[in-house]
């Protein structure tokens, strides 16, 4: 389904597309990020944006916005709506720290960047480099591949969006991970107690995820089992463990913002305010990888404590 090594060959919209169309649309995905997403791929833009349309339905035939976070956690046709009205979305204070370096626990971490709207902040040396080491061979031979949870149904489909393969980490498990939970709960200025345990995932060549949110949509069934733990999840910090030599980019395509993958560095979006809403701008995915591989390790935060 994916060519892009095929230089100007363009890819094809078969059944695997027509499953991320059909995903993608429900999740409440943008037309705009969806063509952007396909385009990206490889697709012309005329091409993407007829296979976008038809897949939100004939009411968007002349659209190019999109529904609202809570318009897609409706679902279904709610889902196919375009959208009339501006996100309201408040940007409050996150809590991470101002300043152009903050110590997080035992730890010095470099701000990069930070952008508004969605709220971004890029790190440097979050982790060093025998820290990232160490997290990547421990976690080498115990690798499976990575789900994604179906909005309907709650459950951890395997589908095609997401071409990686993972592994879960107890929080506390042992000291290293107890230190580097600390350190990240020190810098994210959020309890550990709050923290899902450390995920570490691996992309091989192609391997890729496509734009999604890592909050659970509040109207779809599916999310109750597991926001039942601890609730919504607020904010999510992606570390990258190694430099990813071409693509791997963290990217939000609602903000036309990419991060790369360099090694100790991570990424820190927030999409739930202190009035429980969600910002729809934080969008997000991982860029196919496009030579070498990929690993990161990822800590996603909940509004209480997970347990
Ligand atoms: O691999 C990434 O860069 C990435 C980006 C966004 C992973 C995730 N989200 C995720 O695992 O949710
Ligand atoms: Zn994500």
């Amino acid at each position: 389904m994916f060519h892009r090594s095929a230089g100007t060959r363009m890819p094809v919209v078969d059944a695997a597309w027509h499953e991320w169309l059909r995903t993608n649309a429900a999740r409440g995905c943008t037309i705009d990020s969806m063509i952007e997403a396909m385009t990206q791929a490889g697709f012309a833009a005329d091409v993407a944006g007829e296979a976008v349309r038809a897949a939100f339905g004939p009411s968007t035939a002349s659209e190019t916005s999109a529904p609202t976070a809570a318009a897609s956690a409706a679902g279904g046709t709610e889902a196919a709506l375009p959208q009339k009205t501006p996100h309201t979305y408040r940007y409050d204070d996150a809590p991470v720290a101002h300043g152009n370096t903050i110590h997080a626990h035992d730890r010095d971490v470099q701000v990069l960047a930070r952008c508004e709207r969605p709220q971004v902040i890029v790190f440097a040396n979050v982790l060093s480099a025998q820290e990232c080491s160490e997290m990547i061979e421990r976690s080498r031979h115990r690798l499976k591949r990575s789900t994604t949870v179906n909005p309907a149904t709650g459950q951890e489909d395997v589908i095609r969006n997401r071409t990686s393969e993972g592994i879960w980490y107890q929080r506390g498990e042992d000291p290293l991970i107890e230190r580097l939970e600390q350190r990240i709960a020190s810098l994210m200025n959020w309890p550990v107690e709050n923290g899902e345990g450390l995920q570490v995932l691996h992309y091989g060549p192609t391997g890729e995820y496509r734009p999604h949110y890592d909050y659970f949509p509040p109207d779809q069934p599916g999310s109750a089992v597991h926001t039942a733990r601890g609730g919504q999840r607020v904010a999510t910090l992606v570390i990258y463990l190694n430099d990813v030599p071409e693509g791997g980019e963290t990217i939000f395509p609602e903000a036309g913002l990419s991060v790369a993958a360099n090694r100790g560095g991570a990424v820190y979006f927030r999409y739930m305010n202190g009035q429980r809403q969600l910002d729809p701008l934080t969008l997000h995915g991982g860029a196919p990888v496009l030579a070498g591989e990929k690993w990161i390790m990822t800590k996603w935060v909940r509004e209480r404590a997970y347990v």
